[in-house]
């Protein structure tokens, strides 16, 4: 896959009185690499017009775009690349059905999935959650900063580090050997997500990511 640094996830509940499109072109021009819907409460039919619309932003801004969850939206709007959760269809059977050239990520939160998605044929990994979040309802405890440096050293593929990450921590976590970093309060919940973003983009620099 392409080389990211980072990566934004939607979080709509962070910004009730914008728009999902305000919001998320923002992102793009923040330097963002990549971007992910994630929509646990909406219909199918709500995501699906979601999904066209950062379809149509994020490719006028050449960045990748990933739908979590919902295999036939990120088929039917030719998304780059579906992510999926430890409960979801097992990987060969999500590449079966998206084929060899959709991008499959993975949640993980310790060694053994970690190097079960690589065995398996996932792109990326995701690492979390490092710190306590409340973005995600069913998250699991913290794995801190010790998961990040365990999977720096027992994975290929690229992972990204997620959960809790802020500006103010996220030296700790490039520190511990991430080179990537996926946010979704700290960015979407902002008041300059564009201005978060570039701080983002500027520490992933200096620390070799970008
Ligand atoms: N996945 P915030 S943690 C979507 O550990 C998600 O797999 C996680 O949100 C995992 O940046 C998480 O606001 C939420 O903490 C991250």
């Amino acid at each position: 896959m392409k080389e990211f640094s980072l990566y934004a996830i939607t979080g709509e509940e962070f910004h009730p009185n914008r728009s999902l499109k305000e919001v998320m072109t923002e992102v793009c021009e923040g330097g963002a690499d990549i971007i992910q819907l994630r929509d646990k409460t909406s219909s199918k039919k709500e995501v699906l017009e979601k999904a066209y619309m950062l379809r149509e932003l994020t490719e006028a801004h050449g960045v990748t775009f990933i739908v979590n969850d919902h295999i036939d939206v990120a088929l039917a709007v030719d998304a780059d690349g579906i992510h999926l959760g430890q409960d979801d269809l097992p990987l060969q059977e999500a590449r079966r059905i998206v084929g060899p050239n959709k991008l499959i990520g993975i949640s993980t939160h310790a060694v053994e999935e970690a190097k079960e998605a690589e065995a398996h044929g996932a792109d990326y990994i995701g690492a979390g959650p490092v710190f306590p979040t409340n973005t995600k309802s069913d998250v699991v405890d913290p794995v801190t900063t010790g998961y990040i440096q365990e999977i720096a050293n027992s994975v290929s593929i690229p992972f990204v580090a997620i959960g809790g990450i802020k500006l103010q921590n996220v030296d700790e976590v490039l520190e511990a050997g991430a080179t990537r970093v996926c946010v979704v309060s700290e960015i979407v919940g902002s008041n300059d997500v564009k201005g978060v973003c570039q701080h983002f983009v500027q520490k992933l620099t200096e620390k070799g990511g970008a």
